[in-house]
């Protein structure tokens, strides 16, 4: 079947998301009929001009959010994504999809709730289905010391306006029937902290929607595309060494997660940044059993359940670093034990796959997303184990901060300069996953 032809391109003002063409009816009928065969694909895949404004060094989410919102906020177009490998395969394709923006600390709270905010209307404003589902976010309470944890940090979230509550056991028992709530464990579940409008989203499509409106805006995508250098003229940045050739750049942003470091070093400049695997796995698909997402940060495990049925979970990181997308089985073994204890009825469930991504990690379990001292050149980076929730916010602020080459007030704290003026934005028990 011949190809239909591709949606035109860039009919957009300044500002504005360009109109993109749909199939017509009868186009949608043709290609079912043909075994899928005549979509147009989503984004080009250029070949990479010689110099581009803004280079950006990696395509998952939020290097893909921080190029559509330079076009769409900044009109700032001549930009390219360079991706190593295919786009969203870091952790973007990798995580476990929660979104929520139960934070302790205001700075925190401001900038995922933000970003939750914006999640709310990802659809809409990509015309791309994200599956955004808002089914809430219960996490667990074990201890009288976890307990008043979660009650501060309401407190915090209401005080901050945003949504959330301590639910009871007899509230706990209503909404997910499954929890074992007998009282007879070694850490007996004594309450909850809900956020109602925390959930998931389908972190593929996350990244594709990013892709297919930053590409729509002109934003040139390369994949398969490594940078193995980094340019430096005196002070400032001036492109990056690529496998298929030097690429010129006025700015260079790195959004590489795992692989910040690495990048970093490549024009001398040591950031304060660990990479560990973190682990997930799935099970068989199951007729519909966990209404919302579950994380325990006690006895350790994370549970929800996607639209095909399989219950999605995870647990802590690794502790050895490592680059390799893998990790050690006691960790799946302490997740599993762990999401037996609070889900008996999970024993009987078969484990279809398992894998692992690298994740970034700041001593205060907070994000970068800062211009550094050498000019021109920008890191978002040190999300660790829970950036996907911040993805459209990440990219929102990341773009205003290389537009404007200062920060967007929701990222002022977030700069390097914390970690030498003991300015720490201490996240760890809002993180929900050990580390
Ligand atoms: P990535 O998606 O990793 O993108 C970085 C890209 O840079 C990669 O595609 C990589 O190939 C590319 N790259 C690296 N080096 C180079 C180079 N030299 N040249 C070119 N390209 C390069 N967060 C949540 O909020 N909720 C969750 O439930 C959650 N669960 C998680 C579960 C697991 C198992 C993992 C691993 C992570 C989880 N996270 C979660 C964290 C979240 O996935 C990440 O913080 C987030 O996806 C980071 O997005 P990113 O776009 O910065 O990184
Ligand atoms: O940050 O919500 C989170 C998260 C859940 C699992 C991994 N990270």
């Amino acid at each position: 079947m011949p190809m239909l032809k591709p949606p035109p391109r860039l009919g957009g003002y300044p500002g504005k998301a360009p109109r993109l063409k749909r199939y017509s009816i009868v186009e949608l009928a043709r290609n079912a009929r043909g075994h899928h065969e005549g979509w147009w694909e989503a984004w080009r895949s250029p070949e990479p001009k010689p110099r581009y404004d803004v280079v950006i060094v990696g395509g998952g989410g939020h290097g893909l959010a921080t190029a559509y919102y330079l076009a769409k906020e900044h009109n700032i177009r001549n930009v390219a994504v360079i991706e190593r490998g295919w786009l969203g395969g870091g952790n973007t394709g990798r995580n476990t999809t929660i979104v929520r923006s139960n934070y302790l600390q205001d700075e925190s709270a401001a900038l995922y709730e933000k970003s939750l905010q914006l999640f709310e209307g990802l659809s809409a404003d990509l015309n791309y289905n994200v599956m955004f589902s808002p089914r809430g976010l219960l996490a667990l309470c074990h201890t009288p010391h976890e307990l008043r944890e979660a009650q501060r940090r309401c407190h915090a979230m209401r005080l901050n306006a945003i949504d959330s509550e301590m639910v009871t056991l007899d509230g706990l028992k209503a909404m997910v029937p499954v929890l074992d709530l007998s009282g007879s464990k070694r850490y007996p579940v004594l309450g909850g902290l809900l956020q109602r409008r925390g959930g998931v989203a389908r972190h593929d499509a996350v990244a594709w929607g990013f892709a297919r409106g930053a590409d729509a805006f002109g934003v040139d995508i390369i994949q398969n595309c490594e940078v193995t250098g980094i340019r430096r003229e005196g002070d400032r940045v001036t492109g990056v060494e690529t496998t298929r050739g030097f690429i010129g750049a006025g700015k260079v942003a790195v959004v590489a997660a795992g692989h910040t470091t690495t990048l970093a070093d490549m024009v001398g400049l040591r950031l304060p940044i660990h990479s560990h695997p973190l682990q997930a796995l799935v099970s068989e698909p199951v007729k519909p059993l966990l209404p919302c997402v579950v994380m325990s940060a006690q006895v350790h495990v994370y549970l929800s359940q996607s639209d095909k049925g399989e219950v999605v979970m995870g647990a802590g990181i690794d502790l050895f670093q490592s680059y390799g997308q893998r990790g050690s089985l006691p960790v799946l073994e302490g997740q599993l034990a762990a999401a037996c204890e609070l889900f008996p009825v999970l024993s009987r469930l078969r484990m279809l796959r398992t894998w692992a991504g690298i994740v970034d990690i700041c001593p205060d379990a907070s994000p970068v997303i800062a211009k550094t001292p050498i000019e021109g050149f920008y890191v978002n980076g040190g999300w660790g184990t829970g950036g996907f929730k911040a993805t459209p916010g990440s990219g929102y602020v990341f773009a205003h901060t290389i537009a404007r080459n200062e920060p967007h007030a929701l990222n002022a704290r977030y700069g390097l300069e914390r970690f030498s003026g003991g300015l720490l934005i201490d996240e760890h028990a809002a993180a929900g996953v050990a580390h």
